[in-house]
Order: structure tokens, then C-alpha cells, then sequence
């Protein structure tokens, strides 16, 4: 599959990596949009988040676990940041390997649609 997340886990295109554990990895966004903007992703490829089934709570944990790493390592746990996550491409999503924005280090604007 030709997948630039896909292959940034297998480390053939390179990222600046923020957080990593078994499942899951954590890198800068190539297009920043505030001082932090890291991308949290399955290593596993799912299109988006509808592909990811319930099931796999262990996923699912790991998931959150390094939204929450991301947020600590960078700084804004306690300034605060923001997950957002594009399903499709009404919502904007450019690349089909899930993933979530966490992005931060500045105020944000409130507007979200
Ligand atoms: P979305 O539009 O929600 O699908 O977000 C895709 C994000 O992926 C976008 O903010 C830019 C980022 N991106 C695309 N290609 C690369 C890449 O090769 N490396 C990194 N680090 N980020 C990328």
C-alpha cells in the first residue's frame, strides 16, 4: 500500500518523532500550524477513525495514553491543546492513515467548523 504514514512507521520516510510505544507513534506535522502540532498514529493502517474497530481496546488505550505523552514531552498539558481528528474529505482529511492533530503552544481560535 502506498501509505506516507505506512511509511514513516517503517522509518523509509523520515519524521521528527515525539513519542513511540508498541502500537502507536507520535511525530511533528510537516506543516505546522502552531509551535506544537504533533500527529499521534496507529503503526497499524486503519483509512480513519471508522476503521478502527472497538474491539481493539488495547489500541484504543495506547491511543489516548500518547495523546497524553505528546501533550506532557511538549509542554502544553497544563496551557492546553487540542485533538482533532479529519474523517474524509469534507472535513479535510488529506492523508487516509488515521490520525490526531494534538496542537498547541499558542491560544487557539475557538472556531472549529
Ligand atoms: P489531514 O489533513 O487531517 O489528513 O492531515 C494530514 C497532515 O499530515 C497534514 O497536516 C500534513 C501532514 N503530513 C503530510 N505529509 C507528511 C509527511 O510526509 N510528514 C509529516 N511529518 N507530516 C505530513
Amino acid at each position: 500500500m502506498d501509505c506516507i504514514f505506512c511509511k514513516i512507521v517503517q522509518g523509509e520516510i523520515p519524521s521528527k518523532k515525539v513519542y513511540e510505544s508498541e502500537l502507536v507513534v507520535a511525530f511533528e506535522d510537516i506543516n505546522k500550524v502552531a509551535p506544537v502540532h504533533v500527529l499521534v498514529i496507529p503503526k497499524a493502517h486503519y483509512d480513519s477513525l471508522m476503521e478502527i474497530p472497538v474491539s481493539e481496546t488495547e489500541l484504543i488505550v495506547e491511543l489516548i495514553h500518547a495523546i497524553q505523552e505528546v501533550a506532557r514531552v511538549t509542554g502544553v498539558a497544563e496551557t492546553g491543546f487540542r485533538v482533532l481528528t479529519n474523517k474524509g474529505r469534507s472535513a479535510g482529511q488529506s492523508v487516509f492513515h488515521q490520525h490526531f492533530h494534538v496542537i498547541g503552544g499558542r491560544d487557539l481560535d475557538i472556531k472549529l467548523g
